[in-house]
């Protein structure tokens, strides 16, 4: 397991390079060429002077979040030849800058959805939440207005102002995709995609939806412990990996996260670790990562990628906004560097305890 903090690059981040060194066992980012469109080809001289750029402070690249998939590939229209070809050409030139490691996700129109973006808890601390009553009182087209005042500025991932001044658009392109139609492009692009990923050893970690259900009657597949074994079934090629997003597939509390960890020994390249808060399956908010904070046993979390060989990078996930911080919602420095640290130290202990035979420090007494 490696350490890593997520990073936007020095145009679009308030975290620096500097500080996320500075968090006790960080070592790599994950990062991306956060001024892309999903479609676009990435130069090689872009993700050079990227990754000179992150090594020349001290840290490395881990993985890419995301390359994003362009919407004519996970609605199959004729167009998505030219964009997996892009897409390829994308994968190749990461592969030769010896970056192995790209998360991405396959929800249409929306990336992930928040109803509110600065929640207040007890604390005075201010999270991510989401209810269905929210969801279910919104026009779609009108989600983004409904929380950008809360982005402190920034550029969301998934939620960037050109792409949903198109939402109506959007939706008119999934008219007539449903569930099996999204799985079928997307198994259609993976297998067009191996042959590179393999050439050039690039695990590809599909991120799962979030949350983990329909939004806005728009189909959804990555949610559950069945889809995504099918997923892994369909194209049997370890580089078609998973991105195991505590945060995404805890929504759905049918999800038992360190069952589905279990299952997917192997194909767990990459692991989001957060917790959430529920105050009803649904109405839920994103906790500190601290197991009492929130309803997830992170401990257990741990423990199964710990138990099933993990040994890819992990990032703290979302973090509240503390300490009078100003950022993009989720993504500040102080909480996820408590983050980091709480989790570390949880590895440090199963670690430890596994490797003296399982035996409590009791019997040295
Ligand atoms: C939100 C993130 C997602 C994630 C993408 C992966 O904060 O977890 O935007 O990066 O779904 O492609």
């Amino acid at each position: 397991m490696e350490m890593t903090l997520r990073w936007y690059g020095s145009a679009f981040d308030t975290v620096t390079l500097k500080q996320i060194r500075q968090i006790p066992g960080v070592t790599g980012v994950i990062t991306t060429l956060y001024h892309t469109k999903p479609g676009d080809v990435w130069d090689s001289g872009s993700i050079r002077a990227l990754k000179s750029e992150v090594q020349a402070s001290g840290l490395h690249i881990s993985g890419i979040e995301s390359v994003n998939i362009h919407d004519a590939i996970k609605t199959g229209a004729p167009e998505r030849e030219q964009y997996i070809a892009n897409y390829m050409e994308t994968l190749e030139n990461l592969g030769k800058e010896d970056i192995h490691l790209v998360c991405y996700n396959f929800m249409p129109v929306f990336d992930w959805t928040r109803t509110e973006l600065a929640r207040v808890r007890p604390d005075g601390s201010t999270v991510l939440a989401y209810t269905k009553q929210a969801v279910d009182a919104l026009d779609p087209e009108k989600m983004f207005a409904s929380i950008s005042g809360d982005m402190n500025g920034a550029i969301m991932p998934g939620w960037e102002p050109e792409r949903m001044a198109q939402v109506k658009e959007l939706f008119a392109l999934y008219k007539g995709v449903d569930t099996e139609k999204l799985f079928a492009n997307l198994t259609y692009f993976l297998e067009k995609i191996m042959p590179v990923c393999d050439k050039y050893n690039i695990n590809m970690a599909i991120h799962p939806d979030d949350p983990a259900w329909s939004v806005f009657g728009l189909p959804r597949i990555i949610t559950c412990r069945q889809n995504i074994l099918r997923l892994m079934q369909a194209v049997d090629n370890p580089h078609n990996g998973v991105t195991f997003c505590s945060g995404s597939y805890g929504t759905n509390l049918n999800n038992d996260l360190p069952d589905m960890i279990r299952a997917l020994k192997g194909r767990i390249h990459f692991a989001h670790v957060r917790n959430l808060k529920f105050h009803s399956p649904d109405d839920f908010e994103e906790a500190a990562h601290l197991s009492s904070d929130g309803d997830f046993d992170m401990y257990e979390i741990m423990k199964a990628l710990y138990e099933t060989g993990f040994d890819g990078p992990i990032r703290p996930d979302h973090g509240r906004m503390i300490w009078d911080e100003t950022a993009m919602p989720g993504y500040g420095l102080y909480d996820r560097a408590l983050g980091a640290a709480y989790l570390n130290g949880l590895w440090e202990a199963i670690e430890k305890n596994a490797q003296r035979g399982g035996v409590s420090a009791h019997a040295f007494k």
